[in-house]
């Protein structure tokens, strides 16, 4: 099958207006609160994307390496729990990964029958994935979608009535504060059918020496990422953003459990965005939050899985156990008591 994609909606920065208006809207409201924020969800722009690829690639972002592991050590073992019926392989987020294609390449030389459903709101991202399916695994059928996640799995499901399993690697669910994380779960289980199936990526709670490495590199790579979310204001919005008078700060918070990234200024300044017609006031050593990347124990795995709807099926990690991808049943016949569990 020739591999093919399909345009469910149009989300693109760069010649959406209504996409461009909802970030200068983002950058107002978390540059006016007295604690300035930016979502991390804006790093990925282009230039952005490329600098999270060269992220995956240094030795201390340990993440990558050890999520390929297991999916190359269990790949089989996740084929085992898929019917030889027909399903759809669906990923969130796919962005641009070798991982998949791992897993891809070894269900069809499984011979089991399926096809692979990535969807990503960014259709640039989507198309060179397409691109590169087409060329690895050209007998691979892929249907791919640039749509908001929710709105292209209920699509998917309307039309072909398989089962479903839902990758969603890397330790992006680490960006959702728990809140937010239960509602993107109990979305996503509501979007699928009873016994459908969910492989999530958590990066676990470990030396706090090798996660302040991870999210600070020596080649000054995660600072460049996390100093290209200013950039991207002055290129899109018309920001004056002196990059060289702010700092990449990645510190862990041993209460939440996460690695938090700040932006830091440096001194005392005004910048002046012209698409919001304003300027922000920084104080000198004043920090912009920008990203969250949370990390579990086993046992809260566990605990969110049940409280959004879903049973654990198995837990996959690698030999230092610094990773889980965890593998859930949807269940929609669970009795409600079971589901308000906290
Ligand atoms: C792509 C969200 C999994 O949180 O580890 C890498 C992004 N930030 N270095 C992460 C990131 C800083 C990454 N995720």
């Amino acid at each position: 099958m020739p591999a093919d994609y399909k345009i469910l909606a149009e989300h693109d920065y760069a010649d959406s207006f209504t996409e461009r208006d909802a970030f200068a809207l983002d950058v107002l409201v978390g540059l006016s609160s007295p604690r300035k924020t930016l979502s991390s969800k804006y790093f990925y722009d282009s230039r952005g994307s490329e600098l999270f690829q060269q992220i995956t690639r240094l030795p201390e972002y340990y993440l990558t390496a050890v999520e390929r592991e297991i999916l190359v050590t269990y790949r089989d073992r996740i084929a085992g729990h898929l019917e030889r019926e027909p399903f759809n392989l669906i990923e969130l987020g796919a962005g641009f990964s070798d991982k998949t294609m791992t897993l891809l390449r070894h269900f069809h030389g499984q011979g089991l029958t399926f096809q692979f459903v990535p969807i990503d709101i960014s259709e640039s991202a989507t198309h060179q994935l397409v691109v590169s399916v087409g060329k690895d695994l050209p007998e691979c059928e892929v249907h791919a979608l640039v749509a908001e996640y929710f709105d292209g799995i209920k699509w998917m499901n309307n039309r072909y009535r398989r089962r479903n399993i839902v990758l969603f690697l890397g330790s992006s669910i680490g960006n959702f504060t728990h809140n937010e994380a239960c509602f993107f779960l109990r979305n996503l289980w509501n979007s699928l059918n009873d016994d459908d199936l969910v492989l999530i990526g958590f990066d676990l709670k470990k030396d706090i020496d090798l996660l302040l490495k991870a999210y600070n590199d020596t080649q000054g790579i995660t600072s460049a990422f996390n100093l290209n979310l200013l950039e991207r204001i002055n290129r899109e919005l018309g920001g004056h953003f002196e990059i060289g008078k702010f700092r990449h700060f990645g510190t862990y918070d041993v209460f939440a459990g996460g690695m938090e990234s700040y932006l830091v200024s440096m001194a005392r300044q005004n910048v002046f965005i012209e698409q919001i017609g304003r300027s922000f006031a920084f104080e000198p050593w004043e920090p912009i939050h920008t990203e969250y990347s949370y990390k579990y124990l086993v046992s809260e795995i566990e605990t969110l899985a049940g409280e959004t709807g879903f049973e654990v099926i198995e837990h996959l990690s690698d030999a230092r156990q610094w990773f889980v991808d965890s593998l859930w049943k949807v269940q929609k016949s669970a009795s409600p008591a079971r589901l308000h569990r906290v």
